[in-house]
Protein backbone atom coordinates (compact mmCIF):
# COMPACT_ATOMS: atom_id res chain seq x y z
CA UNK A 1 0.00 0.00 0.00
CA UNK A 2 1.01 3.43 -0.68
CA UNK A 3 2.16 5.69 1.70
CA UNK A 4 0.11 8.25 0.91
CA UNK A 5 -3.27 5.61 0.98
CA UNK A 6 -1.90 4.82 4.50
CA UNK A 7 -1.81 8.53 5.46
CA UNK A 8 -5.35 8.76 4.28
CA UNK A 9 -6.56 6.13 6.05
CA UNK A 10 -4.88 7.02 9.06
CA UNK A 11 -6.32 10.71 8.81
CA UNK A 12 -9.86 9.27 7.97
CA UNK A 13 -10.29 6.69 10.87
CA UNK A 14 -8.85 9.33 13.75
CA UNK A 15 -11.21 11.87 12.47
CA UNK A 16 -14.54 9.63 12.28
CA UNK A 17 -14.08 7.36 15.04
CA UNK A 18 -16.15 8.99 17.70
CA UNK A 19 -14.35 9.29 21.66
CA UNK A 20 -15.29 8.08 24.50
CA UNK A 21 -13.68 10.80 27.04
CA UNK A 22 -12.65 8.72 30.05
CA UNK A 23 -11.91 11.88 32.41
CA UNK A 24 -13.66 15.07 31.93
CA UNK A 25 -14.72 17.85 34.56
CA UNK A 26 -18.06 18.18 32.29
CA UNK A 27 -21.46 17.98 33.47
CA UNK A 28 -24.72 17.11 31.65
CA UNK A 29 -27.40 20.66 31.19
CA UNK A 30 -29.51 18.99 33.54
CA UNK A 31 -26.83 19.63 36.53
CA UNK A 32 -27.61 23.40 35.71
CA UNK A 33 -24.29 25.89 36.92
CA UNK A 34 -22.06 22.98 36.96
CA UNK A 35 -22.51 22.90 32.98
CA UNK A 36 -20.38 25.42 32.31
CA UNK A 37 -19.65 26.67 28.48
CA UNK A 38 -19.48 29.97 26.34
CA UNK A 39 -16.20 32.49 25.41
CA UNK A 40 -16.23 33.67 29.43
CA UNK A 41 -15.69 30.62 30.56
CA UNK A 42 -13.30 29.30 27.73
CA UNK A 43 -11.21 32.67 28.31
CA UNK A 44 -11.47 32.26 31.87
CA UNK A 45 -10.43 28.54 32.14
CA UNK A 46 -7.64 28.17 35.15
CA UNK A 47 -4.76 27.73 32.34
CA UNK A 48 -5.46 30.94 30.92
CA UNK A 49 -5.47 32.93 34.39
CA UNK A 50 -2.09 31.33 35.14
CA UNK A 51 -0.61 32.51 31.84
CA UNK A 52 -2.42 35.89 32.02
CA UNK A 53 -1.16 36.55 35.34
CA UNK A 54 1.59 36.12 35.23
CA UNK A 55 2.25 38.32 31.95
CA UNK A 56 0.78 41.31 34.44
CA UNK A 57 1.36 43.18 37.43
CA UNK A 58 -2.16 43.01 38.44
CA UNK A 59 -2.44 42.37 42.30
CA UNK A 60 -4.47 38.28 42.78
CA UNK A 61 -7.45 40.30 45.04
CA UNK A 62 -7.78 42.77 42.44
CA UNK A 63 -8.24 40.27 40.23
CA UNK A 64 -10.54 37.70 42.09
CA UNK A 65 -11.99 41.07 42.96
CA UNK A 66 -13.50 41.39 39.04
CA UNK A 67 -16.62 40.02 37.31
CA UNK A 68 -15.86 37.04 35.29
CA UNK A 69 -16.84 39.00 32.37
CA UNK A 70 -14.23 41.76 33.45
CA UNK A 71 -11.78 38.53 34.09
CA UNK A 72 -12.49 37.39 30.67
CA UNK A 73 -11.67 40.99 28.71
CA UNK A 74 -8.54 41.19 30.58
CA UNK A 75 -7.29 37.82 29.58
CA UNK A 76 -8.31 38.39 25.72
CA UNK A 77 -6.83 41.96 25.77
CA UNK A 78 -3.54 40.84 27.81
CA UNK A 79 -2.95 37.05 25.37
CA UNK A 80 -5.27 37.55 22.65
CA UNK A 81 -4.63 41.08 21.72
CA UNK A 82 -1.55 42.74 23.48
CA UNK A 83 0.57 39.40 22.86
CA UNK A 84 0.25 37.09 19.77
CA UNK A 85 -2.05 34.01 21.53
CA UNK A 86 0.17 31.57 20.67
CA UNK A 87 0.80 29.03 24.23
CA UNK A 88 -1.73 25.77 23.73
CA UNK A 89 -4.67 26.85 25.73
CA UNK A 90 -4.98 30.47 23.77
CA UNK A 91 -4.61 28.44 20.41
CA UNK A 92 -7.42 25.96 21.99
CA UNK A 93 -9.87 28.65 22.57
CA UNK A 94 -9.20 30.07 18.24
CA UNK A 95 -9.66 26.72 17.38
CA UNK A 96 -12.73 26.63 19.34
CA UNK A 97 -14.64 29.87 18.66
CA UNK A 98 -13.28 29.05 14.22
CA UNK A 99 -14.63 25.66 14.41
CA UNK A 100 -18.03 27.03 15.87
CA UNK A 101 -18.12 29.06 12.61
CA UNK A 102 -17.24 32.48 14.14
CA UNK A 103 -14.99 35.30 12.60
CA UNK A 104 -11.51 35.29 13.98
CA UNK A 105 -9.93 37.89 12.16
CA UNK A 106 -12.90 40.39 13.53
CA UNK A 107 -10.97 40.07 16.68
CA UNK A 108 -14.50 41.36 18.48
CA UNK A 109 -14.91 39.55 21.81
CA UNK A 110 -18.33 41.08 22.09
CA UNK A 111 -19.80 39.39 19.02
CA UNK A 112 -18.17 36.41 20.17
CA UNK A 113 -20.54 36.62 23.55
CA UNK A 114 -23.54 37.30 21.27
CA UNK A 115 -23.20 34.21 19.40
CA UNK A 116 -23.11 32.09 22.97
CA UNK A 117 -26.09 34.36 24.11
CA UNK A 118 -28.30 32.80 21.30
CA UNK A 119 -27.54 28.88 22.34
CA UNK A 120 -30.08 26.85 24.66
CA UNK A 121 -27.53 25.05 26.60
CA UNK A 122 -29.34 20.91 24.76
CA UNK A 123 -28.91 22.03 21.61
CA UNK A 124 -25.66 23.14 22.57
CA UNK A 125 -24.25 20.30 23.87
CA UNK A 126 -25.64 18.68 20.62
CA UNK A 127 -23.61 21.06 18.49
CA UNK A 128 -20.23 20.48 20.53
CA UNK A 129 -20.61 16.94 20.20
CA UNK A 130 -21.02 16.41 16.46
CA UNK A 131 -18.19 18.65 16.11
CA UNK A 132 -15.39 17.21 18.85
CA UNK A 133 -17.09 13.77 17.84
CA UNK A 134 -17.51 12.68 21.25
CA UNK A 135 -19.87 9.69 21.82
CA UNK A 136 -19.11 9.11 25.70
CA UNK A 137 -18.38 11.75 28.33
CA UNK A 138 -16.65 10.48 31.69
CA UNK A 139 -17.52 13.17 34.24
CA UNK A 140 -15.63 13.91 37.60
CA UNK A 141 -18.13 13.65 40.62
CA UNK A 142 -17.61 14.97 44.02
CA UNK A 143 -20.12 13.03 46.74
CA UNK A 144 -18.91 15.48 49.55
CA UNK A 145 -19.49 18.56 47.60
CA UNK A 146 -23.07 19.71 48.84
CA UNK A 147 -24.99 21.05 45.85
CA UNK A 148 -23.41 18.24 43.87
CA UNK A 149 -25.16 15.59 46.57
CA UNK A 150 -28.03 17.64 46.05
CA UNK A 151 -28.69 16.74 42.45
CA UNK A 152 -28.06 13.07 42.94
CA UNK A 153 -29.75 12.54 45.76
CA UNK A 154 -32.73 14.11 43.22
CA UNK A 155 -32.71 10.87 41.67
CA UNK A 156 -32.97 13.20 38.12
CA UNK A 157 -32.46 10.91 35.33
CA UNK A 158 -29.00 11.74 33.77
CA UNK A 159 -27.96 12.05 29.92
CA UNK A 160 -26.87 8.80 28.79
CA UNK A 161 -23.69 9.92 26.93
CA UNK A 162 -22.56 11.21 30.50
CA UNK A 163 -21.07 8.43 32.84
CA UNK A 164 -19.78 8.86 36.32
CA UNK A 165 -16.88 8.69 38.02
CA UNK A 166 -16.32 8.87 42.07
CA UNK A 167 -13.67 11.04 42.96
CA UNK A 168 -12.62 10.56 46.75
CA UNK A 169 -9.42 13.01 46.82
CA UNK A 170 -10.26 13.75 50.67
CA UNK A 171 -10.80 10.78 51.51
CA UNK A 172 -7.62 8.97 50.86
CA UNK A 173 -5.52 11.90 51.74
CA UNK A 174 -7.89 14.08 54.13
CA UNK A 175 -7.72 13.07 57.65
CA UNK A 176 -8.42 13.85 59.91
CA UNK A 177 -10.33 16.75 58.15
CA UNK A 178 -12.61 14.87 55.74
CA UNK A 179 -14.24 12.96 58.63
CA UNK A 180 -16.16 15.72 59.83
CA UNK A 181 -17.50 16.26 56.82
CA UNK A 182 -18.48 12.73 56.35
CA UNK A 183 -19.94 12.50 59.60
CA UNK A 184 -22.35 15.58 58.58
CA UNK A 185 -23.88 13.87 56.13
CA UNK A 186 -24.58 11.23 58.91
CA UNK A 187 -21.84 8.52 58.39
CA UNK A 188 -20.28 7.58 61.86
CA UNK A 189 -16.37 8.52 61.35
CA UNK A 190 -14.12 9.52 63.63
CA UNK A 191 -10.55 11.06 62.70
CA UNK A 192 -8.84 8.23 63.98
CA UNK A 193 -9.82 6.05 61.35
CA UNK A 194 -10.87 3.34 63.57
CA UNK A 195 -13.09 0.07 62.33
CA UNK A 196 -15.98 1.43 62.88
CA UNK A 197 -14.62 4.71 60.71
CA UNK A 198 -13.16 2.69 58.08
CA UNK A 199 -16.38 0.33 57.75
CA UNK A 200 -18.26 3.55 57.10
CA UNK A 201 -15.93 4.74 54.57
CA UNK A 202 -16.71 1.69 52.32
CA UNK A 203 -20.75 2.47 53.20
CA UNK A 204 -20.04 5.38 51.59
CA UNK A 205 -17.91 4.34 48.98
CA UNK A 206 -20.88 1.72 48.31
CA UNK A 207 -24.08 3.79 48.44
CA UNK A 208 -22.36 6.70 46.09
CA UNK A 209 -20.76 3.95 43.55
CA UNK A 210 -24.36 2.55 43.33
CA UNK A 211 -26.08 6.43 43.19
CA UNK A 212 -23.86 7.74 40.66
CA UNK A 213 -23.37 3.99 38.69
CA UNK A 214 -19.80 5.43 39.07
CA UNK A 215 -17.85 3.62 36.07
CA UNK A 216 -14.60 3.89 38.05
CA UNK A 217 -12.89 5.12 41.96
CA UNK A 218 -9.98 8.03 40.92
CA UNK A 219 -8.15 10.65 42.99
CA UNK A 220 -4.60 12.42 42.31
CA UNK A 221 -1.55 11.85 44.77
CA UNK A 222 1.05 14.54 45.23
CA UNK A 223 4.55 13.00 44.11
CA UNK A 224 5.31 11.87 47.92
CA UNK A 225 2.36 9.52 47.58
CA UNK A 226 3.80 5.90 48.90
CA UNK A 227 2.75 2.91 48.48
CA UNK A 228 1.99 0.62 50.72
CA UNK A 229 3.59 3.04 53.99
CA UNK A 230 1.80 3.28 57.63
CA UNK A 231 0.27 6.68 56.61
CA UNK A 232 -3.97 6.84 56.87
CA UNK A 233 -3.96 6.86 52.51
CA UNK A 234 -2.37 3.14 52.40
CA UNK A 235 -4.89 1.84 55.40
CA UNK A 236 -7.98 3.85 53.30
CA UNK A 237 -6.82 2.22 50.16
CA UNK A 238 -5.98 -1.49 51.22
CA UNK A 239 -9.07 -1.12 53.44
CA UNK A 240 -11.71 0.33 52.42
CA UNK A 241 -11.35 1.19 48.54
CA UNK A 242 -9.60 -1.66 47.05
CA UNK A 243 -12.17 -4.12 48.66
CA UNK A 244 -15.05 -2.42 47.09
CA UNK A 245 -13.49 -1.92 43.73
CA UNK A 246 -12.95 -6.00 43.35
CA UNK A 247 -16.28 -6.80 44.37
CA UNK A 248 -17.58 -4.28 41.93
CA UNK A 249 -14.96 -4.91 39.26
CA UNK A 250 -14.54 -1.63 39.03
CA UNK A 251 -11.31 0.29 38.44
CA UNK A 252 -8.97 2.50 41.00
CA UNK A 253 -7.79 5.49 39.19
CA UNK A 254 -4.54 6.88 40.61
CA UNK A 255 -3.54 10.01 39.07
CA UNK A 256 -0.23 11.04 40.14
CA UNK A 257 2.33 13.61 40.03
CA UNK A 258 0.79 16.74 41.02
CA UNK A 259 1.40 19.71 43.61
CA UNK A 260 -1.60 21.24 45.09
CA UNK A 261 -1.35 24.73 45.78
CA UNK A 262 2.40 25.53 45.26
CA UNK A 263 0.97 29.48 44.90
CA UNK A 264 -2.43 29.51 46.51
CA UNK A 265 -3.12 32.65 45.29
CA UNK A 266 -3.66 31.58 41.90
CA UNK A 267 -6.57 29.13 43.50
CA UNK A 268 -7.43 26.89 41.29
CA UNK A 269 -4.44 27.50 39.14
CA UNK A 270 -1.86 27.44 41.81
CA UNK A 271 -1.07 23.26 41.13
CA UNK A 272 1.89 22.26 40.16
CA UNK A 273 4.13 19.04 38.93
CA UNK A 274 6.74 16.85 40.93
CA UNK A 275 8.16 14.11 40.01
CA UNK A 276 6.55 10.66 41.39
CA UNK A 277 7.75 7.19 42.94
CA UNK A 278 7.29 4.88 40.46
CA UNK A 279 7.97 1.70 42.82
CA UNK A 280 4.89 2.69 44.65
CA UNK A 281 2.53 1.95 41.43
CA UNK A 282 4.49 -1.19 40.28
CA UNK A 283 3.74 -2.57 44.38
CA UNK A 284 0.65 -1.22 43.93
CA UNK A 285 -0.77 -3.73 40.93
CA UNK A 286 1.75 -6.53 42.00
CA UNK A 287 0.44 -6.83 45.38
CA UNK A 288 -3.35 -6.38 44.44
CA UNK A 289 -3.64 -8.67 41.25
CA UNK A 290 -7.14 -8.87 41.55
CA UNK A 291 -7.56 -4.91 41.66
CA UNK A 292 -7.72 -3.25 38.23
CA UNK A 293 -6.11 -0.20 38.07
CA UNK A 294 -5.70 3.05 35.99
CA UNK A 295 -3.45 5.48 35.70
CA UNK A 296 -1.60 8.43 34.73
CA UNK A 297 1.26 10.70 35.76
CA UNK A 298 1.65 14.42 35.27
CA UNK A 299 5.74 14.35 34.88
CA UNK A 300 7.24 14.03 31.85
CA UNK A 301 9.93 12.42 33.43
CA UNK A 302 7.85 9.73 35.04
CA UNK A 303 6.70 8.78 31.22
CA UNK A 304 9.33 6.07 30.72
CA UNK A 305 9.27 4.33 33.42
CA UNK A 306 5.36 4.55 33.88
CA UNK A 307 5.00 2.54 30.04
CA UNK A 308 7.30 0.21 31.32
CA UNK A 309 5.58 -0.40 34.30
CA UNK A 310 2.52 -0.68 32.13
CA UNK A 311 3.97 -3.53 30.37
CA UNK A 312 4.71 -5.64 33.55
CA UNK A 313 0.81 -5.59 34.66
CA UNK A 314 -1.77 -6.46 33.16
CA UNK A 315 -4.60 -4.94 35.93
CA UNK A 316 -2.94 -1.54 34.97
CA UNK A 317 -4.41 0.23 32.18
CA UNK A 318 -2.40 3.57 31.04
CA UNK A 319 -4.50 7.13 29.80
CA UNK A 320 -3.95 10.00 28.62
CA UNK A 321 -1.51 13.34 28.73
CA UNK A 322 -2.54 15.02 31.50
CA UNK A 323 -3.11 19.04 32.22
CA UNK A 324 0.48 20.32 31.48
CA UNK A 325 1.41 17.09 29.34
CA UNK A 326 -1.60 18.06 26.98
CA UNK A 327 0.38 19.86 24.34
CA UNK A 328 1.21 18.96 21.10
CA UNK A 329 5.01 18.15 21.24
CA UNK A 330 4.63 16.25 24.40
CA UNK A 331 1.78 14.36 22.82
CA UNK A 332 3.63 13.46 20.31
CA UNK A 333 6.78 12.11 22.02
CA UNK A 334 4.84 10.26 24.81
CA UNK A 335 2.25 8.70 21.81
CA UNK A 336 4.99 7.79 20.30
CA UNK A 337 7.01 6.24 23.04
CA UNK A 338 3.65 4.04 24.12
CA UNK A 339 2.89 3.00 20.48
CA UNK A 340 6.30 1.28 20.92
CA UNK A 341 6.43 -0.28 24.39
CA UNK A 342 3.04 -1.00 24.53
CA UNK A 343 1.60 -1.37 21.07
CA UNK A 344 -2.13 -0.94 20.83
CA UNK A 345 -2.67 -1.52 24.65
CA UNK A 346 -3.50 1.90 26.08
CA UNK A 347 -5.73 5.30 26.06
CA UNK A 348 -3.45 7.74 23.95
CA UNK A 349 -5.38 10.78 25.26
CA UNK A 350 -8.54 12.31 27.11
CA UNK A 351 -9.49 15.86 27.21
CA UNK A 352 -9.76 17.09 31.02
CA UNK A 353 -12.01 19.55 30.00
CA UNK A 354 -13.75 21.78 31.96
CA UNK A 355 -15.65 23.76 29.56
CA UNK A 356 -17.75 21.94 27.35
CA UNK A 357 -16.44 23.88 24.39
CA UNK A 358 -13.18 22.92 25.53
CA UNK A 359 -13.67 19.47 23.80
CA UNK A 360 -13.64 20.93 20.16
CA UNK A 361 -10.14 22.17 20.56
CA UNK A 362 -8.95 19.47 22.91
CA UNK A 363 -9.97 16.18 20.66
CA UNK A 364 -9.01 18.31 17.15
CA UNK A 365 -5.10 18.73 18.76
CA UNK A 366 -4.94 15.48 19.83
CA UNK A 367 -6.28 13.71 17.05
CA UNK A 368 -4.08 15.70 15.31
CA UNK A 369 -0.97 14.14 16.94
CA UNK A 370 -2.05 10.52 17.39
CA UNK A 371 -2.95 10.53 13.45
CA UNK A 372 1.18 11.66 12.92
CA UNK A 373 2.43 9.50 15.34
CA UNK A 374 -0.15 6.62 13.97
CA UNK A 375 1.03 7.08 10.35
CA UNK A 376 4.50 6.90 10.95
CA UNK A 377 3.75 3.59 12.88
CA UNK A 378 2.04 2.15 9.96
CA UNK A 379 4.43 3.14 7.28
CA UNK A 380 7.23 1.67 9.61
CA UNK A 381 5.13 -1.23 9.25
CA UNK A 382 4.89 -1.40 5.56
CA UNK A 383 8.27 -1.06 4.92
CA UNK A 384 8.83 -4.24 6.78
CA UNK A 385 6.93 -6.12 4.04
CA UNK A 386 3.37 -6.45 6.23
CA UNK A 387 0.41 -5.17 3.78
CA UNK A 388 -1.07 -2.63 6.26
CA UNK A 389 -5.06 -2.85 5.76
CA UNK A 390 -7.70 -0.44 6.07
CA UNK A 391 -9.27 -2.88 8.51
CA UNK A 392 -6.19 -2.99 11.52
CA UNK A 393 -5.62 0.91 10.59
CA UNK A 394 -9.80 1.87 11.79
CA UNK A 395 -9.76 -1.23 14.25
CA UNK A 396 -6.49 0.64 15.64
CA UNK A 397 -8.40 3.76 15.84
CA UNK A 398 -10.94 2.63 17.60
CA UNK A 399 -9.20 0.98 20.40
CA UNK A 400 -6.85 4.44 20.80
CA UNK A 401 -10.07 6.10 20.75
CA UNK A 402 -12.25 3.95 23.14
CA UNK A 403 -12.44 0.28 22.56
CA UNK A 404 -9.62 -0.25 24.83
CA UNK A 405 -10.92 1.37 27.79
CA UNK A 406 -14.22 -0.22 27.52
CA UNK A 407 -12.81 -4.14 27.05
CA UNK A 408 -10.13 -3.38 30.28
CA UNK A 409 -13.74 -1.47 32.28
CA UNK A 410 -15.18 -5.42 30.91
CA UNK A 411 -12.38 -7.63 32.11
CA UNK A 412 -12.38 -9.45 35.61
CA UNK A 413 -8.88 -9.55 36.89
CA UNK A 414 -7.31 -13.29 38.26
O1 LIG B 1 -6.48 19.71 34.27
C1 LIG B 1 -7.07 20.32 35.17
O2 LIG B 1 -8.03 21.07 34.92
C2 LIG B 1 -6.62 20.19 36.59
O3 LIG B 1 -7.03 21.27 37.30
C3 LIG B 1 -7.15 19.04 37.37
O4 LIG B 1 -8.53 19.03 37.30
C4 LIG B 1 -6.74 17.67 37.09
O5 LIG B 1 -7.00 17.29 35.80
C5 LIG B 1 -7.45 16.75 38.05
O6 LIG B 1 -8.34 16.01 37.63
O7 LIG B 1 -7.09 16.79 39.23
ZN1 LIG C 1 -8.80 16.39 35.65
Amino acid sequence: MSFDQIAQWVDQAIEQTPVLDLHTHLYPPSFGGFNLWGVDELLTYHYLIAETIRATDIPYDKYWSMTQQQQADLIWKTLFIDRAPISEACRGVLTTLGKLGLDLSSRDLNSYRAFFKSQKPEAYLETVLKLANVRQIVMTNDALDPKEREIWLSGKPIDARFKAVLRIDPVLVGWPKVSETLSSFGYKTSGDLGSTTMSEVRRFLNEWIERMKAIYVACSLTPDWRYPDDSQTTRVINEAILPICRERNIPFAVMIGVQRQVNPQLRLAGDSVGKSDIKSLDRLCATNQKNKFMVTMLARENQHELAVTARKHRNLFLFGCWWFLNNPSLIEEMTKMRMELLGTSFTPQHSDARVLDQLIYKWDHSRKVIAKVMKEKFADLEKTGWKVTREEIDRTAKEYLGGNFERFLSLTPS
